[in-house]
């Protein structure tokens, strides 16, 4: 357990002094082009606290956007890192293996969907696991095209830029961008052009009839989403919407890739989201939630599909690196150890049923979704449902003035989310509620 008191605590505006004094040699020597959610230098970390330099308590409502689902320096995390940093650092995976990252791969292959023969391999973070996932399924297929989704998001890197949907910020002016990567319609209820009660039925017939029609569907290589997206706006597609996709890729030998860099381990109450519909994906690419806050990241399929691509195709210098592997087993017994699937469902419905008392009483709430400890509200005007991205920015700036981190979300700059870590204790996680309800009616 963590020393850190779990108390909310201000003892100085945020940012205070000694923060203020640190933003200043950030801003001298950090790059501009970095964003900050929140304006505070954190000493310290731990169940549901950061603590600031000033000696602030603020309350952690985005785990560091869904990695320290086990809480920050979570004992077990801890124990492991301290014991692995003493024996070795590196000896590079390629060069001479070593016992952890094997021990990864095997819990990645046994707590994925599926009980077919499955492999892993080891990266370092969540774009690197999508670059390496499409990597595979292309080799595998011998085709190129990749289907995505609106609203997508997969991460930085120029391969994942082209497949994340939002131009602002992250892919203006870094063109040009990787070509065979084709944009889907998402099964987006609150948005579907035909209403949310024909989403379900409608967005799957768009999107197959598209990759017959337009792509055809023996180019796909792989079909790539993310079972609830994150950065779009936690947006949960219509039950049928994720098998169909699944079951029109294995009808027609298109790879189907589940990205669940920020669904997965027990974040939406099941070790990984596509059980909800009990969908097996071919491929599962993994990152955040996995080493407890170190940096790693996985691809697990299936043996055929991550044989099949020739010796020495995958790798690189870091990934799997040993300390982030004995991160990563820390926290994955952490995580079946202290039932946090059962948890982030409680932490699940604390959180839905206060937010929808909250709609209720606020019209600028247009929904309340989610899944688990995975848990939005999206904002628009009144009467309709067009965006309302001012309210976020006031009710976000009301919840830091209180000491409470919470994460926007979303393509129109709409959604807030709350993903806390899955350790946080229930007065926090009610008093962060309330303090949310309070910014609201503020706003
Ligand atoms: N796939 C579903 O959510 C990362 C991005 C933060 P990396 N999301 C947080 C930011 O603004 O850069 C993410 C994700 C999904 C892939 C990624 C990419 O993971 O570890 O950030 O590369």
């Amino acid at each position: 357990m963590t020393s850190i008191p779990q108390v909310r605590k201000l003892v100085t505006a945020i940012p205070g002094p000694k923060s203020q004094e640190i933003l200043k040699r950030r801003a001298d020597a950090v790059s501009a082009a970095l964003g900050m959610a929140i304006p505070m230098i954190v000493e310290r970390a731990g169940g549901g606290i950061l603590v600031d330099v000033d000696g602030n308590s603020i309350i952690d409502m985005g785990a560091g956007i869904a990695v320290v689902n086990v809480g920050n320096s979570a004992d077990r995390v801890v124990a492991n890192v301290k014991a692995q940093v003493e024996a070795f650092t590196h000896t590079c995976f390629m060069v001479a293996p070593y016992l952890g990252y094997i021990e990864v791969c095997e819990a990645l292959n046994r707590l994925t969907p599926g009980t077919h023969k499955k492999k892993s391999i080891l990266l370092n973070s969540g774009a690197e696991a999508l670059e390496n996932a499409v990597k595979i399924a292309r080799s595998y297929t011998k085709r190129q095209a990749v289907v995505v989704f609106e609203h997508g998001y997969h991460g930085r890197t120029n391969l994942t830029m082209a497949m994340t949907a939002k131009n602002m910020p992250y892919k203006e002016g870094f063109g040009p961008f990787t070509p065979e990567i084709y944009r889907m319609p998402m099964a987006y209820p609150l948005r579907w052009p035909g209403g949310a009660q024909n989403c379900a039925s409608d967005a799957l017939n768009v999107v197959i009839h598209k990759m017959e029609k337009e792509l055809g569907a023996k180019n796909i290589a792989a079909i790539v989403i993310e079972p609830i997206q994150g950065e779009g706006g936690f947006i949960v597609p219509p039950k049928g919407f994720l098998p169909g996709l699944a079951k029109f890729a294995t009808e027609n030998g298109i790879v189907f890739i589940a990205d669940e860099v920020q669904t997965g381990f027990a974040r939406t109450g099941q070790m990984f989201a596509s059980e909800d519909e009990g969908v097996v994906p071919d491929l599962i690419a993994t990152a955040k939630g996995i080493a407890g806050g170190l940096p790693l990241a996985g691809v697990t399929g299936r043996a055929e599909i991550m044989d099949s691509v020739h010796a020495s195709g995958l790798g690189g210098t870091f990934g799997g690196s040993p300390i982030a592997c004995a991160a990563a087993l820390g926290a994955i017994a952490t995580i079946e150890q202290e039932n946090l699937c059962d948890r982030a469902k409680e932490i699940g419905t604390i959180i839905s049923d206060a937010l929808n008392a909250m709609k209720a009483k606020y019209s600028i709430i247009g929904e309340v979704r989610g899944r688990g400890a995975m848990q939005a509200i999206e904002l628009v005007i009144p009467g309709g449902i067009e965006p309302n991205p001012v309210a976020l920015t006031s009710i976000i700036k009301f919840c830091q003035s209180e000491g409470v981190l919470i994460l926007s979300a979303g393509t129109y700059g709409n959604v807030i989310r709350l993903l806390p870590p899955l350790v946080i204790p229930e007065n926090l996680l009610r008093e962060a509620l309330e303090i949310l309800d309070r910014a609201i009616a503020q706003a």
